[in-house]
């Protein structure tokens, strides 16, 4: 199968299996439960859950149990950018081509949608299906839970609030991206690993690849910001420049964080190599990060 393909097919699954694992619209308290499918469903690029399909293939864990774990991050995912839209944070109507949760629905919705797609997150990883070893699977748990928590991306989101403003240097830029964006992506590609039969030799070599993909991301995203129109990004451009963020492109110029970007990509497919012809997927995911126009 080719890359396009395969990516097709995992964002395809991941679609169906969030609409399984969400309480149905109709279930109350209902506009709850619709608020969560509005802000979950029918759009994103799922590349959390294509990163946690792409480890798990290389360690033969199976294609359901991937399927939970892929979106439980996505939930996590969603309920970031969900409260990250809310006017005490960074304050934005549109998201993924569609006005914004608190836009469509209220402040108190999007705060409840985000906190119930956390619980919700961690019922599917902590559910049947996902691990046939029970030891594996609480480690899945804690990893997740320090992804997400004060060490992770919110700690890295504080990190965030408060650099509006400030001068920020590569260092400590880099230092916030890697809790911000990072450790929810690291999270995506080891989940996908401890679904499988993943020993420490693989662990560390998706990890180091998950560490140089979740910076990757982060300076094309700030590239983007600079570039892209609002059309194209689905949500609002410009906003870092608008805001006085630190970014890489403000740090240290759109060139040079072409540059990066292009390093930190040699540097990931590095990291695979230890697992060789397997890793094929994760190294076309690392292209397509690159490549990405939104
Ligand atoms: C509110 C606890 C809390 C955390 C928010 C990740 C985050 C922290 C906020 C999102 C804000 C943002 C735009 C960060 C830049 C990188 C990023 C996560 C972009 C959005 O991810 P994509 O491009 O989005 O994967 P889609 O919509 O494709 O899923």
């Amino acid at each position: 199968m080719d890359f396009s393909s395969w990516m097709s097919a995992i964002q395809e699954r991941t679609e169906r299996a969030l609409e399984r694992l969400l309480p149905a619209a109709d279930v109350a308290p209902a506009r709850l439960h619709d608020a969560m499918r509005y802000s979950t469903l029918g759009g994103g690029k799922r590349v959390r859950p294509l990163l946690c399909h792409g480890a798990g293939e290389i360690l033969s864990a199976a294609p359901e149990a991937l399927d939970l774990a892929a979106c439980a991050v996505e939930m996590i995912h969603v309920y970031s950018l969900v409260h990250d839209d809310m006017p005490c944070m960074d304050d934005d109507v549109l998201r993924r081509g569609k006005p914004t949760c608190h836009v469509e629905f209220d402040d108190a919705t999007a705060l409840l949608v985000g906190d119930a797609l956390q619980s919700l997150a961690f019922q599917t990883l902590a559910g049947p299906g996902v691990q046939t070893d029970a030891a594996r699977q609480i480690s899945m748990l804690h990893l997740l839970a320090q992804a997400s928590g004060s060490r992770g991306m919110a700690g890295g989101q504080a990190i965030d609030l408060a650099a509006v403003g400030q001068q920020l240097n590569v260092r400590e830029l880099e230092f916030m991206h890697i809790h911000k964006t990072g450790a929810l992506i690291r999270a995506a590609v080891l989940l996908g690993a401890h679904a499988g039969n993943a020993d420490d030799a693989a662990l560390d070599s998706l990890s180091h690849f998950a560490n140089r993909v979740g910076l990757l991301f982060q300076v094309v995203d700030d590239i983007l910001d600079a570039e892209a129109s609002t059309a194209t990004l689905g949500k609002t451009a410009g906003k870092d420049a608008a805001q006085n963020k630190p970014t890489y492109v403000s740090l240290m110029g759109v060139a040079d964080a072409k540059r990066l970007a292009a390093d930190l990509l040699r540097e990931a497919k590095t990291a695979l190599e230890p697992l060789g012809p397997r890793a094929q997927r994760l190294a076309e995911l690392a292209d397509y990060i690159v490549q990405r126009t939104y």
